[in-house]
Formats: C-alpha cells, structure tokens, sequence
C-alpha cells in the first residue's frame, strides 16, 4: 500500500531532517512541571462532525519504499483496536501503536483516521529512533470530566526530535471544556483547587512542526511548548469562549527557535502568551480575537527565570481583544532581561489596550508587592501600528520605576478611538525611548 500524500510527505521529510540536526540541545532549563508555567495570572459549541472512518484501510500496512529509499510504515490506532465511536478510551491502542512506530527505526507515521477517539490523559514519549510523524485526521476527545485528570495535560509529547504532527485540515483536538471552566477556570488563584490541564503538552521538542489542526475548548491551556527549540506552528484553529477562563490558546517558555503562523486564535484568555526563558519567538499572519491579545509575560514572578531576547510579532490582526501588543512583569521580581523585542505591522478592531506594557503586573491575591519591577525592557518596537482602540489610553507605557524601560520605538502608531468624537491619550511612566512617523495619539516616552 502506497503512503498518502502527506504521510509520503512525512515519511521522505523525516530522515533529512534529523540527519540535519541532532537532538543534543541542553538548553540550561529544567524541565520539571514547575508551577509557573500555568500560573499566568490574567485578568482572567458544537464540535464539527468527524469526517468518516476509512473502512477500506487494510489491517496492517506493509512498509513500502519509496523515492528517497526509506521505509515508510504506517501506524494506523485502529489497528491496534482503537474504536472511533467516542466511547470507551483509546489509550491502550495509542500507546501501542506510537510504542510500534518509535521502536521502528525507520520512517513512519503514527495514524488517527476519522473518527471520534476518547482519550484519558495520554503521553507519547521519545526518544524514538526515528520519531514518527503523526497525523490526526479523526477528533481527540478528553473526558469532561476533571477527575480523568491527575495530571498537568491531556496529550504530551516528550523529549522529540523532528517531530511532526498534523491535522492534515480535518483534525481536532477536543477538550470538552464547558463543563469544568466554572469550577477549575481559576484554580491558578486557589492552591484548594486541581488546575485545569493544557490540551496538547509540548515539551522538550527539537525541531518539527504542528499544523493544519483544530484545538477546540481545552479545559486550561490549549498548547503548552516547554523547553523546546526549532519548531513551526502554522494553520492552527484555536477555538473557545472569550468567557473561558485561562484557556491561553498557544503558551511559550524556555524555548527557542519557535514561529507561529498562519493561525486563528480566540479565546478566553492570551491569544498567545510567552513567558520566561525565551529566545527568538516570531508570530506572524495570527488573527486574534476574542482573547487578552499576545502578550509577553507574565514575567518576574518566580526565581531563576532567564532573559527574553528576540520576540517579533508581524501582520496580526486583533479583533475586539482586552490586549493587543502587551508586556507584563510583575512588582518585586528578582533580575531579569528582555530586550530586541517587536511588534510591528498590527492591526487592531476595537481593543482595549493596544499598545501596553505594564511593570506592575499583580492579580491581588499573591499580596502585591510594593517594590519595583526588576526585570530590565529595553530595545522594544511598536511599529505600524493602526485601527482602533476601545478605551482612551490606547498606548500605556508603566515601567518599572526600579528599572526604566530604555530604547522604546514607537513608530507609525495610528490609533482612533472607537467612537470617532472621542480622543485618545498616550500615558507613561518611566518610559524613555525615540518616536519616528505618525504618532496618534501624542506620544509620552521621555527622550
Ligand atoms: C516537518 O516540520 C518542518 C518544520 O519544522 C518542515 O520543514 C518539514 O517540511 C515538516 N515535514 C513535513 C513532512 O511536514
Ligand atoms: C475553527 O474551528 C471551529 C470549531 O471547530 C470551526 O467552527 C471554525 O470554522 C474553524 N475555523 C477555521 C478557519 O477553520
Ligand atoms: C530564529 O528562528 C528561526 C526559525 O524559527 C531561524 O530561521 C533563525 O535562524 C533564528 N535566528 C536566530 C538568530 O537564532
Ligand atoms: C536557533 O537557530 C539558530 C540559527 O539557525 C541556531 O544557531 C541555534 O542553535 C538555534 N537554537 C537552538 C536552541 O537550537
Ligand atoms: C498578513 O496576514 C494575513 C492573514 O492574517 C495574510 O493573508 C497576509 O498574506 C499576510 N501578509 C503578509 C505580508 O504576510
Ligand atoms: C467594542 O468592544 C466593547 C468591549 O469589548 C464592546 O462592548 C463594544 O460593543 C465593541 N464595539 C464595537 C463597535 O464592536
Ligand atoms: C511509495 C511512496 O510513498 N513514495 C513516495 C516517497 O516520497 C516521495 C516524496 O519525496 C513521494 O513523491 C513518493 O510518492
């Protein structure tokens, strides 16, 4: 049986690319499921029918050569007795077949087809020798129920090479949260209460991508990437309520290398969030909204955590969100850096905050400290910058009085107030920097 066009595609892809690099990042961060990474303290359906089983597939597909002389094995779930009838869980069939494709040594692709596939918290681990592709045509659906739920996620992967993962534009990734944001949505505020998981966990990945994939109403997060390095997310469809609570739609720490693309993003909460220990994160052509926009940070609130250098965030469109661009740290926080940071090409519909950076981030329930930030923003970008803003502080520059931000660049920030008598105002403090182009509303940065 010959490969489909996208597993054919993964499966020729998947030797060059880890012959291209090795997995051998020791990025310096520990990777233990610390706190802080679901504890980004903001302000705060009817799922699409399943394309139909392929019936016709054959129990066991042979390996089968093709161009570039590899094996490409396909690791089809249902083969290993998983029903997608979304009734009884999958795991077991899951397991085995990701165990089957890792422990292959050659070229393969691990395949959910149509369906509707119940899955208890579930973890694919590597090292593989050659890590398989996934493809995800069917639906993944998580318990509703937060008692399935002993741990921080419902789908991880974990410690990968060239991992790629597709939804080839038919899969979705179900959290069926509705039912457990009421009580767990703000769990991240009360240590008595178990916190939500982040639907798809991706931790110590090296290299790969995610795409063509839908991620509908996770309990927590819908994606976590955890000290991960080299990897592409694009044509992403993020899915929930703007009333979920801390249901981030893509999370970003301790990782390197990451682009966003080419995505939908709205949610309850950021559309995308980045926290500590990052360096070149770039997110581009994302349209968000509903949500609390893209956001840098929450920063500076626990210890260890390494600088931020190179976050660029280009053609994003922000739709009615409580954010567009926004950097938050937190008062009393111990040294840190961001710097090279920009955010230029932005359009914004009705936001309430478009341009902001707040130094005394606090929810009010840790016990606010008094002292100053002390993370260091410097050399940071807000250029074109256009549309219209909700409130009449469309740009709020509160740097840390302890540490003011250096190197701000407001360049051809063009913002109107939503109601078109009313007038906007910019409004500073600590914030020293240069303006170039038009500036609506009047800048405030100290030269
Ligand atoms: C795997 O992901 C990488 C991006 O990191 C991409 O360049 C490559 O083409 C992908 N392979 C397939 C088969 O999609
Ligand atoms: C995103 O997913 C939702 C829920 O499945 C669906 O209603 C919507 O049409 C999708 N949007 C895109 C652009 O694919
Ligand atoms: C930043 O990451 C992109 C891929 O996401 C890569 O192409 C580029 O070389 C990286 N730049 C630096 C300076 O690391
Ligand atoms: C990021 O990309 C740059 C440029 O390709 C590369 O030199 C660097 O090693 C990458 N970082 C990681 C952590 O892989
Ligand atoms: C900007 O993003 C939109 C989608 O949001 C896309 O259609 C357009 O091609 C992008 N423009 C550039 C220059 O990449
Ligand atoms: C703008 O956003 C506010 C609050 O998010 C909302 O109440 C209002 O209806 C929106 N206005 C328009 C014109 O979309
Ligand atoms: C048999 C088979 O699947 N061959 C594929 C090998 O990979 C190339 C792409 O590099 C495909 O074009 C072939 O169809």
């Amino acid at each position: 049986m010959a490969c489909s066009r996208n597993i054919a595609l993964i499966c020729s892809f998947a030797l060059l690319w880890t012959a291209e690099f090795g997995f051998a990042d020791d990025l310096g961060y520990t990777l233990a499921p610390a706190p802080s990474p679901f504890t980004d303290e903001t302000d705060g359906e009817d799922p699409t029918a399943p394309p139909p089983v392929d019936a016709t597939r054959p129990v066991s597909a042979p390996p089968s050569t093709n161009a570039t002389g590899g094996a490409c094995q396909i690791f089809d779930v249902t083969n290993y007795g998983a029903v997608g009838d979304g009734n009884n869980p999958a795991n077991e069939a899951f397991q085995a077949a990701w165990a089957a494709a890792c422990k292959l040594g050659a070229q393969s692709t691990m395949l959910v087809p149509g369906g509707v596939f119940l899955l208890n918290p579930i973890k694919f681990s590597g090292p593989c020798n050659v890590t398989p592709g996934v493809e995800i045509r069917g639906r993944l659906l998580a318990p509703a129920n937060m008692d399935s739920f002993p741990d921080r996620a419902w789908i991880s992967f974990e410690t990968l090479s060239q991992l790629n993962i597709t939804g080839v534009g038919t899969g979705v990734i179900d959290g069926q949260g509705q039912d457990t944001w009421a009580a767990h949505g703000t769990c991240h505020r009360d240590s008595n209460c178990k916190l939500a998981p982040v639907g798809l966990d991706l931790v110590a990945i090296n290299g790969g991508s995610l795409g063509d994939i839908t991620s509908l109403n996770s309990k927590g997060f819908h994606m976590g990437m955890w000290g991960s390095s080299n990897f592409l997310i694009h044509n992403a469809n993020i899915t929930a309520p703007g009333s979920s609570p801390n249901t981030d739609g893509i999370h970003i720490s301790g990782s390197s290398n990451i682009t966003v693309t080419d995505s939908q993003i709205g949610t309850g909460d950021d559309c995308i969030s980045i926290g500590a220990s990052t360096t070149n994160i770039t997110i581009t052509n994302v349209q968000c909204g509903p949500g609390h926009g893209i956001s840098l940070g929450s920063l500076g609130k626990y210890p260890n955590e390494k600088e931020v250098f190179g976050l660029t965030v280009r053609n994003c469109t922000f739709t009615g969100t409580s954010n567009g661009a926004r950097i938050k740290t937190w008062p009393g926080s111990p040294d840190n850096t961001v710097s090279n940071v920009i955010f230029e090409d932005l359009t914004m519909e009705n936001v309430s905050n478009p341009i902001i950076i707040n130094q005394n981030y606090c929810d009010g329930k840790h016990g606010c400290s008094s002292e100053p930030s002390r993370v260091k923003l410097t050399d940071i970008h807000f250029k074109n910058i256009k549309g219209t803003s909700f409130t009449p502080a469309a740009v709020t520059l509160t740097c840390s009085e302890g540490m003011p931000c250096s190197e701000v660049h407001l360049t051809d920030i063009d913002l109107q107030h939503i109601l078109a008598a009313q007038s906007l105002t910019a409004v500073c403090s600590n914030a020293q920097g240069i303006t170039a182009g038009v500036q609506n509303p009047t800048s405030c940065l100290s030269t």
